[in-house]
């Protein structure tokens, strides 16, 4: 299997999270895409994924698989343990629903952020910018944060008592927030604390330097 990935990135960083909790590392080739040089949206590339972002996962056959939640989904699907989708129908609805809520309400919002209200990728990959509405993510990103400190005062982890996909996305705004200097608001004590757990994980704390070591494909 191959992933068109950047080291950097907060998306590719879910993909990579997922593999290391699952120690699926040495079962991907990592080919890392320029992002600022706009190699995303090449027509090349294009073909592989639409949208035009990365991750995109390539199966030994030639399929493709964009989108961080899909892209997951297959690879826990593919390997046992630990799950990260759920195990039972309850746990999956629960996993599902808030990490499309964390993509909603936190990291989509940050990158609208910095797609919209920062230079982004530059003037030659940013075609059209909004800036109020890059704003107006911003602030939702921070809503969300404030949703997201609510929810764990209540539990462990983002969907209940495990850890899930749905920690590595909120997990992955939380970078994103970082990387462009969004504060996170003071009260939020429990996100901060649930963050700073989340960053002590070799998932985590490793993630960038995955790709040095893992290149046997499958
Ligand atoms: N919904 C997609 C997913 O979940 O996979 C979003 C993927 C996404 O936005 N990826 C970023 C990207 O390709 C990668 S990174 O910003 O995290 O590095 N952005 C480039 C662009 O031009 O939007």
């Amino acid at each position: 299997m191959k992933i068109y990935d950047a080291a950097i990135g907060p998306y590719p960083a879910r993909v990579r999270i997922a593999l290391a909790e699952k120690t699926m590392q040495s079962r991907v080739e990592f080919v890392p895409i320029d992002l600022q040089k706009g190699e995303h949206k090449t027509p090349e590339f294009l073909a592989k994924n639409y949208s035009g972002t990365l991750p995109v996962l390539e199966l030994d056959d030639g399929t493709l698989i964009a989108e961080c939640t899909a892209i997951t989904q297959y690879l826990d699907t593919l390997d046992s343990a630990p799950v990260l989708t759920g195990k039972t129908p309850l746990e999956q609805g629960l996993i599902h629903m808030m990490n499309k809520r964390a993509e909603l309400e936190l990291l989509d919002a940050i990158s609208i952020y910095f797609h919209h209200a920062t230079p982004g990728l530059g003037p030659h990959v940013e075609l059209y910018q909004n800036a109020e509405w890059g704003m107006y993510q911003r602030d939702k990103a921070l809503r969300g944060m404030r949703y997201f400190d609510g929810i764990l005062r209540g539990q462990p982890f983002v969907a209940g008592d495990s850890f899930s996909m749905a920690d590595i996305t909120v997990i992955a705004g939380m970078i994103f927030a970082g990387l462009l200097h969004v504060p996170v608001p003071a009260e939020c004590d429990a996100l901060v604390a649930w963050h700073a757990k989340m960053q002590e994980r070799p998932s985590v704390k490793n993630r960038m330097t995955m790709s040095e070591k893992a290149t046997t494909p499958a």
